[in-house]
This record gives structure tokens, C-alpha cells and sequence, in this order.
């Protein structure tokens, strides 16, 4: 044996060297908000993504990936903790409502806000947790929302490195919520990039992680706020006298995107705010498209895993066609996102997976491709995906189940059941995407199985750990 002789403390060194130089790097990509069909490879919409577009030639696509809520923080926090929102906690978004009134925040009013006390419970355990303890370098860059306190912010969580915003979203240039800086490097807030734009910093602040972790395992989770709409003081209006008048909801400024890229859509689209929503995305896009050459120039991409999807439907405003409402709402557009995966060599070029995934498969697929192994006691909802995308097995979820505010939504199988105030409905998925056709009164016996699989798995979230800053009152 080619080993013979050698001390077994040596060997168990050269083993463990072995290892480490296997475990390739994890990058994972969240868009704000971005409608399902808004890559340019579906041609549905004139959006330009030729990074994305080449990412699924090289990879696979997905086109039944679901979120676990039609919603920021609910969403995001489930791809950090593997869990259900009813599980982690953070089952709605942390902001503060009054400023839609005009009310306009102190600092000191906003360091006692919703947005500054609420965040996810120090007890869940996030992907970044895992990964560190698995021998990982670990980066955070971009859009946190899963709270501004310290104890909640991404050094405290998982992350070696953080450069982004805690809460739900800013200004993209000026990196206020409510005229507050929002902009951290660590766990400090920073104003030294104040007036350029988000998607410029988040680039080479993933630029610069990947550049600094050479030599060693990385995951770097990027959360781009393009292209959601800027969420600081919405423009004061000539309607309400030049300025934001008490009682009533001024505009919102929509999203922001340079000039370079919201021109390259005036000529096809009607709506300015469409235009920059477009730019927005394809700003994005390049700046992905630099992140994905550098690991080509490091001899990195065969070595690197890239997920990439979106934390929501995109707005209604913005069209989620063929599917049916958008962000906020428990219909197809709100939770079926635009998803693919990339890793040169280890997932097939150019698959399109029709199966049916969600985000709760992120945690686990990235532990199990780290060989980290997550905490037993923590029930997680989902499972590894690997040899789904690979083509290998077809998926084992057949149930994802939604609860936000005042709506209930149960996927089964190939069966959608929505109740959404006065809307809903059921909708045989195989034949109808677009939940046109109510089948409810065709099919009782469906309706009612669908139904008690939503109770079924009301009453687990319910039994499962009181935790959470929402369930402790
Ligand atoms: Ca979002």
C-alpha cells in the first residue's frame, strides 16, 4: 500500500488536507423581488440578462421553485435557516409603518422601532453558522432584513464579514431608510460610500471577499436589493404641497437604476418605472456576470457552486406573466421564482428542472456539499437537492404549504389550493399555471384532502418550538 510506513497522525493530516481541498466554494445569489419570467433567456419580457441567461445554458433552471412566503423577511429568513417562517420566527416583515402616514423618524424614534428592536431569534441557526463550523470563510454582502441590532446582525449570525443593510430596503444611493444611514461595514453603519449606487458596492464588496478568501473554502451570500423598489422617504408630490403631508401616502419613488441601463428600455416600454425596474435587473446582471469572471480568472468555477433566485414574485406592477398576482399574494406570481445552479462539471449545461423544489432545499443542499453537518435537534423542512437537479431522482417534495397575514395556500402534488380573501381557488397546476380555471366545485373531494393537509401542517408549526419574536407574546 502506497501509504505503508507513514505515522498514522501524518497521514491523518494529509487526509484531512485532502478533504479540505475538496470542499468547493458556495455562492449564493438572491435578486429583490424579480418577476419569474424577467430573464432574458424565457423571452416573455424585453429584459436583458445575458450573465443569467449564459448561467442556465451552463447549469440548470428551474421552473417550479417556490419561496416560503410572497414577502422579504419571511423568504429569506427560511433560506438562512432551512426552516418554515412559522418555524424561525420572522413570519412578516420588520418595518415601520407610520412613515406611509408622513411621519417622519428621529434617529431616536427609530433606535426603539420595530425595525431596530425585531430580528431572528438568536436561536435559530443560520447556513452561515453551519458552513464556519465546517472550516468555511463566510461573507454576508447586501440585503440582510433579518434585523439591525447587533445581537441580529450578520457577524453575530454566521458571517466573518459583513458589508450591506440590515433592514428591508433602502435608498439605493443614498443608503437611507427614513433619512437614517443604513448602510453597515461590520457592525458599525458607514456613510463613506454615501451617493453610489447599491449594485455597484455589492459587486465589489463580493469582488473583494472573494479575492480575500483565496487558499480557503468560501460561501458568500449575496443579496443584491435590485431590483426592489428604494425604500426611504417616498418624493414629496406637488398633490400634497411639495412635501409629505400627515394622513396621506405620498408616492414612492420606485426602483432606482443609472441612467445608462433605465435608457436602454425607454424605446420599449411606456412606463419610466418600468424602465428602470429592467435597468435595475440588468445592472445587476453585470455586475454578476464580473463576480462569475473573476472565478473563471482564479481557475475557481469548476470549484464553485452558484445558486442564484429570487427572495419573492415581483410586483404586481410589474407583470408576472403567465403567472397569476405577485408580491404579496399567495397566487403562483408571488412564490414561484426564477432559480438556477451552476457548477461546471457537477451539474449538467443547459437543464431546464420541471420539478418541484423550494427555497427550504437551499440549507440542507449546501451542508451536505460542504460535508457540514447541521445540528440533528433543529428540524429543517427540506432536503438535499442535488441529485434532483442532476436528473438523478426525481424530487421528494410533493407538499409546500404558505400562511401570510390573511391567506392560506397549500401546494399538493400537482394540485394548488388558494384562499385569499374573496379570491382563491383550486387549480390543477399540470394543465393551468396561470390559475385561471377554479376547479373547487368539480373537484370537492381534492378541495377537502387540500384542506386538511394545510390544517395538518398548521397543527406541526403550531407544536413545533414556541420560538420566535413574534410567538413570545
Ligand atoms: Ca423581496
Amino acid at each position: 500500500m502506497k501509504f505503508a510506513g507513514l505515522p498514522a497522525l501524518l497521514l491523518m493530516g494529509m487526509v484531512t488536507a485532502a478533504l479540505a481541498a475538496a470542499k468547493p466554494n458556495l455562492l449564493l445569489i438572491v435578486s429583490d423581488d424579480l418577476g419569474y419570467s424577467d430573464l432574458g433567456c424565457l423571452g416573455v419580457t424585453p429584459v436583458r440578462t445575458p450573465t443569467l441567461d449564459r448561467l442556465a445554458a451552463e447549469g440548470v433552471r428551474a421552473t417550479s421553485f417556490y419561496v416560503t412566503a410572497p414577502a422579504c423577511t419571511p423568504s429569506r429568513g427560511s433560506i438562512l435557516t432551512g426552516r418554515y417562517p412559522q418555524r424561525h420566527g420572522l413570519y412578516d416583515l420588520m418595518r415601520n409603518d407610520l412613515v406611509n402616514y408622513g411621519h417622519r423618524y428621529t434617529p431616536m424614534e427609530y433606535a426603539v422601532s420595530p425595525e431596530m428592536t425585531l430580528g431572528l431569534d438568536p436561536r435559530e441557526v443560520t447556513i452561515g453558522d453551519v458552513l464556519q463550523r465546517a472550516g468555511y470563510r463566510t461573507g454576508m454582502v447586501g440585503k440582510w432584513d433579518m434585523g439591525q441590532a447587533r445581537r441580529f446582525l450578520p457577524l453575530q449570525r454566521g458571517f466573518h464579514c459583513f458589508y450591506g443593510f440590515g433592514n428591508g430596503g433602502i435608498d439605493y444611493y443614498t443608503h437611507e431608510r427614513y433619512g437614517i444611514p443604513s448602510m453597515f461595514r461590520g457592525n458599525e453603519r458607514t456613510e463613506a460610500d454615501k451617493g453610489t449606487y447599491t449594485t455597484e458596492l455589492f459587486k465589489r464588496e463580493a469582488l473583494r471577499f472573494i479575492r480575500e478568501s483565496r487558499g480557503q473554502p468560501w460561501f458568500l451570500y449575496l443579496a443584491f436589493n435590485a431590483p426592489h423598489s428604494a425604500a426611504s422617504f417616498p418624493t414629496p408630490t406637488a398633490e400634497a404641497g411639495g412635501s409629505t403631508r400627515p394622513g396621506k401616502r405620498p408616492a414612492a419613488v420606485g426602483v432606482q437604476a443609472p441612467e445608462k441601463y433605465a435608457a436602454l428600455y425607454r424605446d420599449q416600454v411606456r412606463d419610466e418605472k418600468l424602465a428602470r425596474y429592467y435597468g435595475a435587473i440588468t445592472c445587476m446582471d453585470e455586475a454578476i456576470g464580473e463576480v462569475l469572471a473573476l472565478l473563471r480568472e482564479q481557475g475557481e468555477a469548476g470549484n464553485t457552486l452558484v445558486v442564484f433566485l429570487a427572495d419573492n414574485g415581483g410586483n404586481r406592477s410589474t407583470g408576472n406573466a403567465p403567472l397569476r398576482g405577485g408580491k404579496g399574494q399567495l397566487f403562483e406570481g408571488g412564490l414561484r421564482v426564477p432559480f438556477i445552479a451552476w457548477w461546471p462539471g457537477r451539474l449538467p449545461a443547459g437543464r431546464v428542472c420541471d420539478d418541484f423544489l423550494s427555497a427550504l432545499e437551499i440549507f440542507p443542499t449546501l451542508a451536505k456539499v460542504a460535508g457540514a453537518k447541521p445540528d440533528r435537534k433543529i428540524p429543517l423542512d427540506g432536503f438535499d437537492m442535488m441529485p434532483v437537479l442532476r436528473g438523478e431522482q426525481p424530487s421528494p417534495r410533493c407538499e409546500l404549504f404558505w400562511e401570510w397575514r390573511n391567506q392560506q395556500a397549500a401546494r399538493v402534488d400537482d394540485w394548488k389550493w388558494v384562499a385569499s380573501g374573496r379570491e382563491g381557488g383550486l387549480f390543477d397546476l399540470r394543465t393551468d399555471w396561470g390559475e385561471q380555471r377554479d376547479r373547487a366545485d368539480e373537484q370537492p373531494d381534492c378541495r377537502q384532502r387540500m384542506q386538511a393537509r394545510f390544517a395538518a401542517w398548521r397543527a406541526a408549526m403550531e407544536a413545533s418550538e414556541p420560538r420566535g419574536p413574534f410567538r413570545d407574546y
